[in-house]
């Protein structure tokens, strides 16, 4: 049907030369993929590396975006997996240990309400130097339980239930928190739609109040 698109979930990670860059780069380079529009960014966060632990700390961030539905979600998911992937190589990404440091990690959460398996095909046909069994797994096997992929999903679908998971974002991430621990993920930036870029989260206010002074603290510089 014209005019359908399938609503798809992008996780952005990085831990390598100037992440926060990277990442803008990174939603920037999807925009700019065929028939693909950007419907919401997460805010910006820093991530305590899960897996190898001694690595620099990550970025983490996740983009939804719509992408043309194809003749069936495989195909398409597969398609978009593929520029997922050489969008990671124009990023100067080699292939390097699993869950190891990255110029730039592109992964396919969510591919609308479609549940897919697809096997790697037989060796020298293959996309990428197979880590995993599988080609394409949606959603991401990991991503219900790793609050770098959560945080940043529930600021844009808190109230999504994806497929097979039976909860919210929010309560996945309300549940991993528990475990993980509130600062193991940190915002630090939201993304300006207009300029393109992330904008540092300001700084609480006490201490701009203190600055200026408080009614009644001596200064005689209150409000
Ligand atoms: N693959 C299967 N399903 C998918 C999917 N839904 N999206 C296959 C993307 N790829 C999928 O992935 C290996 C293979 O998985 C691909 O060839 C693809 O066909 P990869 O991204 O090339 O390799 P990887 O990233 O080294 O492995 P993996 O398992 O994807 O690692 P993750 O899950 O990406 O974890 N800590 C923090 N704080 N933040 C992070 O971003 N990232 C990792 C990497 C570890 N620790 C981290 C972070
Ligand atoms: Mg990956």
């Amino acid at each position: 049907m014209a005019g359908r698109r399938v609503r798809a979930y992008i996780g952005l990670g990085a831990n390598l030369g100037d992440p926060a860059a990277t990442l803008a780069d990174g939603v920037r380079a999807l925009a700019a993929l065929p028939g693909v529009r950007v419907r919401g960014v997460s805010r910006l966060y820093a991530t305590a590396p899960v897996g190898v632990i001694d690595q620099p700390e990550f970025r983490n961030a996740v983009v939804a975006l719509d992408v043309p539905p194809g003749p069936d979600p495989a195909t398409a998911a597969l398609a978009l997996l593929v520029a997922l992937k050489g969008l990671e190589r124009a990023f100067g990404r080699r292939d390097r240990e699993r869950w190891g440091p990255r110029e730039l990690d592109l992964d396919l959460l969510l591919f609308g309400r479609a549940r897919l398996a697809v096997e790697r095909p037989p060796a020298g046909l293959s996309l990428d130097r197979g880590k995993a069994d599988a080609l394409l797994v949606v959603p991401h096997r990991d991503a219900a339980g790793r609050l770098f992929v959560l945080a940043p999903l529930e600021d844009l679908a808190a109230g999504l239930v994806p497929p097979g998971w039976g909860h919210t974002v929010a309560w996945f991430r309300r549940r991993r928190e528990a475990i993980e621990g509130a600062s193991s993920v940190r915002p630090l930036a939201i993304w300006d739609a207009a300029r393109r870029g992330w904008v540092p989260i300001e700084e609480e206010r006490p201490s701009h109040l203190e600055q200026r002074g408080r009614p009644g603290d001596g200064t005689g510089r209150g409000p």
